[in-house]
C-alpha cells in the first residue's frame, strides 16, 4: 500500500505565493522540533514543513461524509491509533496473517496526512480507506471538517510528561547535530514551543470539542487504551461506524486487533526494526524511531521531581476548569 494508492486526479499544485507571504510575516522561533523553525500560526507553533499544507488545507480541503480523521499532537500515540483504526476498518479484508501492518509501518497503511499530502494533491484520499490523519489543532482544521455531517475525528492524547519525553528522544535522534539538553527541552515545551504547541491548548481544544460534539469527536487517552485495550478498541470501532458484531466478538476478533497492533508485536516486526518511512521527499524517518518503549510513566526515569511538578502545575492551571486530567501525577 504505497503512496501510489492515493487518488492523484489533480496533480497540479496550489498557488503557494500568497501562503508564503503569510508565513514570512509570522513570529518564528527555534522550538522542540526536528531541524526546522516553528511558526506561530493562529495560536499554535507549527513546523515550517507542515505550515504551507495547513494553510492550503484550510483554504481548499473539502471533507467527505465518510472521512475519519485521526488527530494527535506528535508522540501521543499516532502510530498506534493508525494501526488500530486500520486493523478495525480493514478486518474483513485482512487478518492477523496477511495484514499490511505486518509488512508496512502504520504511517504507510494510512498514508493521507492532510497537511503534507494536500500540498500536492487536491483530492488526496486512499480510494478504499476512509482514514486520514493530521497533527493540526482543532481550531486550525479546515472548516469543512466541522461542517460536513458524517465526517468524524478521533483524537488521541497522552500524559504531557510522557509525550514530552517521547518527543525529546525523537528530536534528539542519532542524526541530530545539535541535541537538546533536558532542561532546555523542558523549558521550550512548557512555554508551548514544541510541535503544534502549546501542547495543553491542543489537547484542551479537542477535549472541549468532544464534549460539545460527542458524535463528531472521540477523545482517547493513550493510558486508557493501555489499561483496557479491548474496551477501547470496541469503543473506537463503534464510533468509526465499524462496530464489532457479537459473533465477531465471540470469535475473539477484538483481541486479535489488540494483539496485532500491540507495541510488542509491531515493534518486533522486521519492517519496523529496519525499514524507513518517507513522509515527503526530503523527510525520511527510521521506522524504529516510532517504537521506543511504548510505556506509561517513562518520564519517571528522566524528569526531576521539580520538572514533573512544573508539568503538573501547568496541567492543573490549564485544564482544571474543563474537568480534563491524567491520573499520572508526579506525586
Ligand atoms: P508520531 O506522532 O511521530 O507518529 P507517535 O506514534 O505519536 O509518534 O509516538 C510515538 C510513541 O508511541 C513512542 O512512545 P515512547 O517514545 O514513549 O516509547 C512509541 O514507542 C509509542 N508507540 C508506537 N507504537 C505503539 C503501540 N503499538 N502501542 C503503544 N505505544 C506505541
Amino acid at each position: 500500500m504505497e503512496h501510489d494508492h492515493l487518488e492523484r486526479e489533480e496533480k497540479e499544485s496550489f498557488p503557494k505565493k500568497e501562503v508564503q507571504e503569510t508565513i514570512s510575516s509570522l513570529p518564528r522561533a527555534r522550538g522542540l522540533a526536528l531541524s526546522e523553525d516553528l511558526c506561530q500560526y493562529q495560536g499554535f507553533w507549527v513546523g515550517l514543513n507542515a505550515l504551507v499544507g495547513v494553510i492550503l488545507a484550510q483554504q481548499h480541503f473539502q471533507a467527505q461524509p465518510t472521512d475519519i480523521i485521526l488527530s494527535s499532537i506528535p508522540k501521543s500515540g499516532t502510530t498506534w491509533l493508525k494501526a488500530l483504526s486500520f486493523a478495525i476498518v480493514t478486518r474483513n479484508r485482512y487478518d492477523d496473517v496477511n495484514s499490511p501492518l505486518l509488512t508496512e509501518i502504520s504511517h504507510e497503511c494510512v498514508p493521507v496526512f492532510i497537511e503534507f499530502s494536500f500540498i500536492q494533491n487536491k483530492s488526496c484520499r486512499s480510494p478504499d480507506l476512509p482514514l486520514l490523519c493530521t497533527h493540526t489543532s482543532f481550531s486550525c482544521l479546515p472548516k469543512s471538517v466541522i461542517a460536513t455531517p458524517g465526517c468524524k475525528i478521533v483524537y488521541i492524547c497522552r500524559d504531557p510528561k510522557d509525550t514530552f519525553i517521547s518527543m525529546w528522544h525523537f528530536v534528539n535522534s542519532p542524526k541530530s547535530t545539535d541535541p537538546f539538553l533536558l532542561e532546555e527541552a523542558v523549558e521550550l515545551f512548557c512555554q508551548g514551543l514544541s510541535f503544534q504547541g502549546p501542547y495543553w491548548d491542543h489537547v484542551l481544544e479537542y477535549w472541549n470539542a468532544s464534549l460539545e460534539m460527542p458524535e463528531k469527536v472521540l477523545f482517547l487517552k493513550y493510558e486508557d487504551i493501555k489499561s483496557n485495550p479491548v474496551f477501547h478498541v470496541k469503543r473506537l470501532a463503534e464510533f468509526m461506524g465499524y462496530p464489532f458484531a457479537l459473533e465477531e466478538e465471540s470469535k475473539g476478533m477484538v483481541q486479535k486487533v489488540v494483539e496485532l497492533c500491540s507495541f510488542e508485536k509491531l515493534s518486533t516486526l522486521e519492517v519496523n526494526k529496519t525499514g524507513k518511512y518517507k513522509l515527503r521527499d526530503e523527510l525520511e524517518f527510521e521506522n524504529r524511531s516510532f517504537f521506543r518503549k511504548g510505556a506509561v510513566g517513562d518520564w519517571k526515569n528522566y524528569l526531576t521531581p521539580e520538572m514533573a511538578a512544573r508539568f503538573d502545575q501547568i496541567s492543573e492551571q490549564k485544564w482544571k476548569a474543563s474537568g480534563l486530567s491524567f491520573n499520572v501525577t508526579s506525586s
